[in-house]
């Protein structure tokens, strides 16, 4: 099994719509500056021709720093940019017909609600399950309701593929999140609407690393 999650406990994700007027590009270079280990290309509006414009710029920064690249939804700019992977939900192309696509050297990840997807992801050939929404989230339209940490506690226990915990979750309650088992947490607007990117993320990672947040 590929670790495709070793060492990287924070999972970033890019969307200009919740970054306080900056710019995708700007922002993965502060992500990458700070060491960043996950950077996750999130677009839902945008034309095709500028995400294959954006995704390339990141490729190449994300390359550099040794950034593992995962385009949501957009399997083609995915292939044409030479990400390290893609992530798909339950209503996008199904996971195993998207790794027909992709082949065996992609990352592939499947958003996950429930346990039956999480079962249903591991055998369509998923390398990563999202495991959420943990709380409340206001980022991702047509969500469910929050699954809660019930959910992600199933996963750390039955689920052998890693696991990126989402939704919700904040400097504030992401120590409950660590001590339900998550080993990867995702925090999109916590950090998209920080003034200093850099900082947030540092100040995250230093935290779980060090178990300082971990109850
Ligand atoms: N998938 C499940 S919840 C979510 C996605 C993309 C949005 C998470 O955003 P936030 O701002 O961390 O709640
Ligand atoms: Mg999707």
């Amino acid at each position: 099994m590929k670790d495709i999650f070793a060492g990287k406990n924070l999972y970033c994700i890019l969307g200009e719509e919740f970054s306080l007027g900056r710019s995708n590009i700007y922002v993965a270079e502060q992500m990458v500056k700070a060491g960043a280990g996950i950077i996750q290309y999130r677009e839902k509006d945008k034309k095709k021709l500028n995400k294959l414009d954006e995704c390339r710029k990141i490729r190449s920064l994300t390359k550099e720093a040794g950034t593992l690249f995962i385009i949501n939804d957009d399997i083609d700019i995915a292939l044409l940019t030479k990400a390290d992977g893609v992530h798909v939900g339950q209503d996008d192309l199904p996971a195993k017909e998207v790794r027909k696509l992709i082949g065996d050297e992609m990352v592939l990840g499947v958003s996950t609600h429930s346990p039956e997807q999480a079962l249903a992801a591991v055998s369509d050939g998923a390398d990563y399950i999202g495991t959420g929404p943990i709380f409340k989230t206001f980022t991702k339209k047509d969500v469910c309701a929050p699954v809660g940490l019930g959910y992600l506690e199933y996963v750390v226990k039955n689920i052998q593929i890693p696991h990126v915990a989402i939704g919700g979750i904040k400097e504030s309650n992401v120590g409950a999140v660590l001590a339900a088992g998550a080993r990867c947490v995702c925090m999109v607007t916590e950090i998209l609407g920080s003034n200093d990117i850099v900082a947030i993320i540092r100040r995250i990672t230093d935290k779980i690393d060090n178990g300082v947040i971990r109850k």
